[in-house]
Parts: structure tokens; C-alpha cells; sequence
């Protein structure tokens, strides 16, 4: 996108055009598809909403996925109460009370705009049909879209289907003469938002071994607004030397994860570091010393390497004893520095209804509580943590842009860490080798 307010007018109108011509050639009458009746017959609804808006897929690796969604008309797809189910548990395992976008933040390099895409440029109106071919082998449900441009506020725009990831273990076994392996299996959820000359693809990804990843994709065009920045504020994309410049800019996204760990919102948060040092006399290597402190009040983190983090489950434990949790795991980011809310990449806050964007939040959240996620750090007990994630990335247009513009990728994965007691994928003949173990005869 990225329009300045001269052009906006004529680029929303260029949008609304292409959703319209798009949902003037839906199916009439198609209602919402309904989810996918693949679970155990015995499995217990973990999911209390209709099936209208239920997410509900047995991966062919015996795991079971399940979650609500919901189209907020700011923060776009909302997926709710999501469960793990994998083989060999008796029920699903809840892990996330709500798992959204908290904003996308883009502000250009010469300093002349910047944009809250999602409660300021209308993100959630921008969502796009998708054709059948952009959702192979999976469903496309129909969304209404509040304050929608149309007529017709429906869209068929959310995607759920199946994809390999290609393998999920492989291991030469000594005590079987074979190879174990297997293909890993992921549940894809998808949408389609176009922002100005951008389309925002918001993708989350359910692992059959528990892990979600959740990555925004950019494509569409670059804006045809911002051809002409010099002064290494841009990057030269039609002929020659003294071709057009496309501005420089960021796109710092954000996500929100409301955790609720076996059911329960009061979790915990353990922060990781390491350090390494020297071999002393007598040591062969040097040594690497790895300590735990608990985050007991509201956080604004810096990764670095050697720290990580996790949400430890306040009731559940897999059948080792160990309390279930889930590991942070950001993807490769560029830190924007230019802003208050872009400084840190981690963000925990105790929870707050009202405190749904990381930036140019609308809600007002009590006397001087801010508009953004750094303000709402200030040093509540974390009874009931959100988590908030924020990756950016720094793009320099290159002459591969036109035409249309290739995706990029931007996001991070949520890990499981002792939410089963192995594995969830191990094959039966191995389920004994759990621990301290030895081949047999
Ligand atoms: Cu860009």
C-alpha cells in the first residue's frame, strides 16, 4: 500500500471495486461451510461454538485440532479456545483462549507516514475471496465482515486446509532393523486482507506435534506512491540508474495470545538465560550454565540469543509429572527502534479486556493507561499473562517486487515443552523408550 492521504481515497475505492467485483461472482446464497466432521466419535466437544464457526481437523498422524473462530471487525480472524489433541491423550488439551493479530505497524523510512494497518487503514474490511484453487484440498468458509464497504458483507475468505511439512522424525533404529519415519502433517487457517497496494496473508499453522506458527505474509504491490526516495531512503526498481526509487520502509507486526494451559488462564512465565564460559583448568570445553527467573510482573523482553521463554500450565502435568508448557520461539526479526511499542520483542501483560493493540489501540483503558502495549507494562502481578510477540521486518524494495510482489514472511512458533510425556508422534513400538532407557535383550 502505502498511499499518502492524497491518494488514499482513490486506492480504497480501487479496493472496494475489486471486493465487490469479486463477491458479485460468489456463489449467491452459499452459506458458511461447515467444519470438517473428522474427530473420534468419543471425543468430547472442546470447542463450544456452532459448527458454523468451529475448526475441528484429525490430522492423518492420529492428532486432533480444535478451535473456534470469530471475524473481529478490527483485528480481522480470531481463533478461539484452541485445543491439541494428540493420540494417546484421553481429551484435548486447551492452550489458548484467543490467538489474534495486534497489529501490523508500517512506517516508512523518510519519515513522511506511518500506518496502524489494522485500527487505523481497515485492515478486517479488506479481506478477499478466495478462490477454490488458493485453498487446495480445504474449505472455504464465508465470513460476514462488520462495517463491511459492500452490500453484501460476506466473504469467502477463510481458508482451512492440510499441508505436509515434509518429515517429522526420521531415526535409523538400532534395536529394529528399520528406519522410523514419518510425514509431518499441518493444519493451515488462513485469510486474505488487502491493505492499500498490499495483501496481508495472516496464517496459522497447527502442527501434529503441537506447534502453532502464526506468520504474516505480505504481497500485492509495492505502493505506487512512493517512487521517488533518494538519499538511501530507497531503492531504484525500474531502468536504470536514475529510475524510480521505492521508499524504504517496515512492517512491524504483532500478535496477541491470550493462554489458557489445561483450561486455565493462570499461568505462569519462565524466562531462560545462559552463559557460556571459558574452559577452566581441567575442563576440556567450555561450559554452558543455563538458569531460570520467574517473570511474576508484567515484562517488556529483549530477545538475545541464549534467552528464551516460556507459559507454564498453573494445573496440568503430562504423564512424566512435568507441567505442561509452551515455548516462545521468535522468527528472525528487525527490531524498529523508532517507536515506544516496537523497542521490545516480547511483551507480557497481566490481562485487560480493553487492551487488544499494540498500537493506536482504540479502546480507552482507564485514566492514563496509553494507547500502546509498552504503556501497559507498568509492573501489574501477572495472575493472568497475555502475550504479546512483535517481529519486524525492514523491507528494501528490490527489482523482484514488480511484479506482483513476491510474499514475505514474517512470524514466530509457539513450542510445546513437556505437554506430553514424549513425543506425540512416536510410533507404538517405541512408546517404551521414554527417559532412561536401554535397548532390550
Ligand atoms: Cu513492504
Amino acid at each position: 500500500m502505502r498511499v499518502n492521504s492524497n491518494s488514499k481515497a482513490r486506492t480504497r475505492a480501487a479496493v472496494g471495486l475489486t471486493v465487490a467485483a469479486l463477491a458479485a461472482g460468489a456463489t449467491a446464497g452459499a452459506g458458511p461451510a461447515t467444519a470438517q466432521p473428522k474427530a473420534a466419535p468419543a471425543a468430547p466437544p472442546a470447542a463450544d461454538c456452532s459448527a458454523a464457526y468451529r475448526v475441528e481437523q484429525k490430522l492423518s498422524s492420529g492428532t486432533t485440532w480444535r478451535m473456534c473462530w470469530r471475524y473481529d471487525g478490527k483485528a480481522g480472524l480470531v481463533l478461539e479456545k484452541i485445543s491439541y489433541q494428540p493420540k494417546g491423550e484421553p481429551k484435548p488439551i486447551r492452550v489458548l483462549n484467543s490467538a489474534r493479530l495486534g497489529q501490523i505497524h508500517v512506517p516508512y523510512d523518510d519519515g513522511n507516514v506511518e500506518y496502524d494497518d489494522l485500527t487505523g487503514f481497515d485492515f478486517a474490511q479488506g479481506l478477499m475471496n478466495l478462490a477454490p484453487s488458493e485453498c487446495p484440498g480445504g474449505t472455504i468458509k464465508t465470513v460476514k465482515v462488520p462495517d463491511s464497504w459492500n452490500e453484501d458483507p460476506n466473504v469467502k475468505g477463510l481458508c482451512t486446509t492440510t499441508r505436509s511439512r515434509g518429515h517429522a522424525y526420521r531415526m535409523q533404529g538400532d534395536t529394529a532393523n528399520k528406519v522410523f519415519q514419518a510425514e509431518g502433517k499441518d493444519l493451515l487457517v488462513y485469510t486474505v486482507n488487502q491493505v492499500g497496494w498490499y495483501e496481508y496473508m495472516t496464517e496459522w499453522r497447527f502442527q501434529d506435534d503441537g506447534t502453532i506458527t502464526m506468520n504474516v505474509g505480505a504481497t500485492g504491490s509495492l505502493s505506487w506512491d512512493d517512487y521517488d526516495a533518494g538519499d538511501g531512503r530507497g531503492w531504484p526498481i525500474g531502468k536504470g540508474a536514475s529510475a524510480a526509487k521505492a521508499t524504504s520502509h517496515s512492517h512491524n507486526a504483532f500478535w496477541r495470545l491470550d493462554f489458557a494451559l489445561d483450561g486455565s488462564t493462570k499461568n505462569t512465565v519462565e524466562q531462560y538465560d545462559s552463559t557460556v564460559t571459558a574452559p577452566t583448568r581441567g575442563q576440556r570445553a567450555p561450559t554452558t550454565r543455563t538458569t531460570r527467573t520467574k517473570v511474576t510482573k508484567e515484562l517488556a523482553g529483549d530477545s538475545k540469543s541464549y534467552r528464551w521463554w516460556r507459559v507454564v500450565s498453573a494445573t496440568g502435568k503430562n504423564k512424566d509429572g512435568h507441567a505442561r508448557s509452551y515455548e516462545i520461539v521468535p522468527g528472525p526479526t528487525t527490531k524498529y527502534p523508532g517507536r515506544s511499542y516496537t523497542k521490545h520483542d516480547v511483551y507480557v501483560t497481566q490481562y485487560n479486556k480493553c487492551e487488544l493493540f499494540a498500537s493506536n489501540n482504540p479502546g480507552n483503558c482507564g485514566a492514563g493507561a496509553g494507547k500502546s502495549v509498552d504503556k501497559w507494562v507498568n509492573g501489574q502481578s501477572l495472575t493472568h499473562p497475555v502475550v504479546w510477540t512483535n517481529i519486524g521486518f525492514h523491507h528494501i524494495a528490490r527489482d523482484e517486487d514488480q511484479q506482483p510482489m513476491p510474499v514475505h514472511w514474517q512470524g514466530f512458533s509457539i513450542v510445546p515443552r513437556d505437554v506430553t510425556a514424549m513425543n506425540p508422534l512416536t510410533p507404538a513400538e517405541l512408546g517404551w523408550q521414554n527417559g532412561h532407557w536401554r535397548p532390550r535383550g
